[in-house]
């Protein structure tokens, strides 16, 4: 009796609790994923104005440290792939390898250059099959200059535009003493951003650094959940150094990714953070068929090459409830709107990717097409 009526207090407990922890929201966030990078080069202020102008929410700075100790946005400390740097001839001998993650790396890293030095390069989009015609024209922003556009955007348009930073590679950077998340916290601070109503959401890859954070500030902080792959039948794979947050990899924590999306571990992730931010997979994945039997994936699209396209989807896998049942939100990604990387299902429509995640309640996108993300919420709500 006493039993019965104790579990009974816990299930409505649960119930009333979860949503309102993250009832704020009506619809799905969009959240400018690097900017627009379907238009622009990742990281520049011409891709994040294109976002906000697309009406997102948030726009999202990845945060990697100069060797001054300027927080700068850009996806990776690397920044061979995303500048010009290759072409300077200036810097050529400042190409190096460092243990990144656990694994050497060779390239030019943002720690071995001042945010001067940083200052005279140009961004370039990354992706061979996107618009290569901005390349060379815009600067490398400051986490300074990108709080500015969201500040300045949303004074023009009356919306509340949102900064999403992303903490990269945590111990990579401590270990050079350029550590990220004070310079982070203060920054913050002085824009009066410290509490969980004030427009930030802080997100990482790691789990010491959130932990840390959760002691620093109020504001939102998001676990984000990577992976290596899927596999032909849809099943999450993980290869190092996508395998475990590199703190695990460093405290010698066995569990890994898959770990922080179950039940105990979404419930860990409760204990500092208020959402998780899975890749989409984990969330809902696609599959290869092979309904010929010739022991390889059907080209379902009869275009001689097998992609996204060539994935039926597979069911809900029910992260996203066990998520809410704790009270944190979901947030994932990325949405990109290219046909060649949009499951079978979506018949070469982004809408009805955003739809179809829409409908398994996740509570935001990371988009690199932030137009059709905002055209596809509209189409939801109606
Ligand atoms: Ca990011
Ligand atoms: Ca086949
Ligand atoms: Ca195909």
């Amino acid at each position: 009796m006493l039993r019965t009526f104790a579990s009974a207090i816990l299930i409505s407990a649960t119930v009333l609790a979860a949503p309102a922890a993250f009832a704020q929201n009506a619809q799905p966030l969009v959240i400018g994923h690097r900017g627009a990078p379907g238009y622009f080069p990742d990281h520049t202020i011409e891709g994040y104005t294109k976002a906000i102008e697309s009406g997102v929410d948030f726009i999202e700075p990845d945060l990697v440290s100069t060797k001054d100790g300027v927080l700068i946005a850009r996806h990776e400390p690397m920044l061979g792939g995303t500048t010009d740097i290759s072409e300077r001839k200036e810097f050529a001998d400042r190409k190096t390898t460092k243990k990144l993650d656990g694994f050497d790396v060779t390239d030019w890293f943002a720690s071995d250059f001042t945010f001067a030095e940083i200052k005279t390069l140009k961004a370039k989009q990354p992706m061979a099959d996107r618009d290569q015609s901005h390349n060379g024209k815009y600067a490398i922003p400051s986490l300074d200059e990108v709080i500015e556009l969201a500040k300045k955007k949303s004074t023009e348009t009356g919306r509340t535009i949102g900064i999403y930073p992303e903490v990269k590679h945590s111990i990579f950077h401590a270990a050079q003493g350029l550590a990220i998340e004070d310079k982070l916290v203060d920054r913050l601070k002085k824009e009066g951003w410290t509490e969980k109503t004030s427009p930030v959401i802080i997100q990482s890859f790691e789990t010491a650094n959130l932990k840390y954070l959760h002691t620093r500030t109020n504001v939102r902080l998001v676990q984000l959940v990577d992976a290596e792959d899927v596999d032909k039948d849809g099943n999450i794979v993980l290869v190092a150094p996508l395998e475990q947050p590199y703190d695990y990899v460093v405290a010698g924590d066995k569990r890994t990714f898959k770990d922080l999306v179950t039940p105990a571990g979404l419930a860990e992730i409760k204990t500092y953070a208020d959402g998780v931010g899975p890749w989409k997979p984990y969330l809902m994945a696609g599959k290869q068929t092979d309904a010929n039997n010739d022991g390889k994936p059907d080209d379902l699209n009869g275009d001689g090459a097998v992609d996204e396209r060539d994935r039926v989807l597979i069911k809900d896998t029910g992260v996203v409830k066990a998520a809410h049942d704790l009270g944190l939100f979901v947030h994932t990604w990325t949405f990109r709107s290219e046909p060649k990387r949009l499951a079978s299902d979506y018949k070469n429509d982004p809408v009805a990717e955003y739809r179809a995640f829409f409908d398994l309640g996740v509570d935001g996108v990371f988009s690199d097409y932030p137009d059709h993300a905002v055209k596809a919420r509209g189409v939801a709500q109606r």
